[in-house]
């Protein structure tokens, strides 16, 4: 297989949670023609997938995107070209999940947390989906507020319930994030922790890395390796960080760290489509229009994969197995000094897209037709 043909099997999630409004915890910025509803951000996520050509499905987030009727949002996405895929669920906006939701030490919340993940499965049933998705707030700001070793307990047993009411087909995938919205000790803070429950659980559940969920200098590339090894890396949120969870556009901050996470997959095999790495955005576009920055970051991932599918893998071995240092790593960075631009205008050049997305995308008049056209209603954003 040529590099292309690796590159034209790719695909790359995106969150619905990127088309509407998102800010900091001090402003919300509202932006012209955001979408008011989940059809309407599936019609601009199928904007991202029209131009790239690689982005054929939608993560949904519920409550955000509760509907009165899953079937005809599927349908929706099929019109539009795209589907449905990963269904986050949302512990970390309601009132009752103050002090936790899985781990929280009430069983009558940890209860209303499980039953909200049914609600999700049903969603997962109408839409098709098959991966429901899991990021836990819960934590301690306070040395002694609780219990860690308990709400290990039953945070396991409230897993255990929601991996029980799964279907055969569905996955969980479960995220750790290493602190915030708790600041002195995260139910889930890092791979390992994740991993645990993941086995305890069963074969159908897998660790989420979310490249923003770690401490500065974390060798991400390593846990990705690790998981792989152990085979149970589930999916990405891609995203970039300069201090913590800035869910900044992937390949923006530090585009070699986005290339040696790349380099690790494609050195695996992980980039087949059956490796069940599901390669997703986590982001928010703040300050930025969110379709072209959507389009910016798939672009952004396309160009650390076709990187990483540069480096020679049989002199790579050869320089390892030699202890050629200076050699190996020379191999790695000539990878990375490629500029792959004009092998991706090919490739789209070739499946009949446009070279250029973000031009086209903006020659298209779509921008303007949303803002004249979503007028009046609630924009959706974090919260609605
Ligand atoms: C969280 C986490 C989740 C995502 C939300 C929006 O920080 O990364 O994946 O559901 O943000
Ligand atoms: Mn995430």
């Amino acid at each position: 297989m040529t590099i292309q043909d690796v590159l034209r099997q790719q695909t790359i999630e995106l969150p619905s949670w990127a088309f509407g409004n998102s800010g900091t915890r001090f402003k919300v910025f509202a932006q012209q023609g955001v979408p008011r509803d989940p059809y309407e951000k599936i019609a601009d996520a199928a904007q991202v997938h029209r131009y790239t050509g690689v982005a054929p499905r939608v993560s949904l987030h519920i409550p955000w995107d509760l509907v009165d009727d899953y079937d005809d949002l599927a349908r929706h996405a099929k019109e539009q070209g795209v589907s449905i895929g990963a269904i986050n669920s949302n512990l970390f906006q309601d009132d009752d999940y103050m002090l936790g939701s899985l781990t929280h030490p009430s069983a009558s919340v940890r209860a209303k947390a499980v039953a909200h993940h049914l609600q999700c499965i049903d969603v997962m049933r109408a839409t098709g989906s098959t991966d429901l998705k899991l990021w836990l707030p819960d934590g301690l700001n306070y040395p002694g507020q609780d219990s860690l070793r308990a709400r290990q307990d039953r945070l396991a047993d409230s897993l255990a319930e929601i991996y029980a009411a799964l279907d055969p087909n569905h996955r969980l995938i479960l995220e750790y994030k290493f602190f915030e919205p708790a600041f002195y000790s995260m139910d889930i803070p890092d791979w390992g922790t994740s991993l645990l429950h993941c086995l305890a659980l069963g074969d159908r559940a897998f660790v989420v890395l979310d490249t923003g969920h770690h401490a500065p200098g974390t060798n991400i590339e390593f846990i990705v390796a690790q998981l792989l090894r152990a085979g149970r890396l589930g999916a990405f949120d891609f995203n970039s960080r300069f201090y913590a969870d800035d869910d900044l556009m992937v390949g923006s901050a530090d585009p070699f760290q986005l290339f040696r996470i790349m380099h690790e997959i494609v050195q695996s095999g992980a980039l087949a489509p059956t490796s069940g790495v599901n390669f997703m955005l986590d982001q928010c576009h703040n300050i930025e229009p969110k379709i072209p920055g959507q389009i910016r970051s798939v672009m952004n991932v396309q160009e650390a994969t076709a990187k990483a599918l540069l480096v020679d893998a049989d002199a790579l071995l050869e320089a390892q197995t030699a202890g050629d240092v200076l050699g190996a790593n020379g191999l790695v960075m000539d990878a990375f000094n490629t500029d792959v631009r004009p092998l991706l205008a090919d490739l789209r050049e070739s499946q009949g897209l446009d070279p250029d997305p973000i031009g086209a995308y903006k020659a298209s008049g779509y921008a303007e037709k949303i803002v004249a056209e979503r007028v009046g209603g609630n924009q959706a954003g974090w919260g609605a």
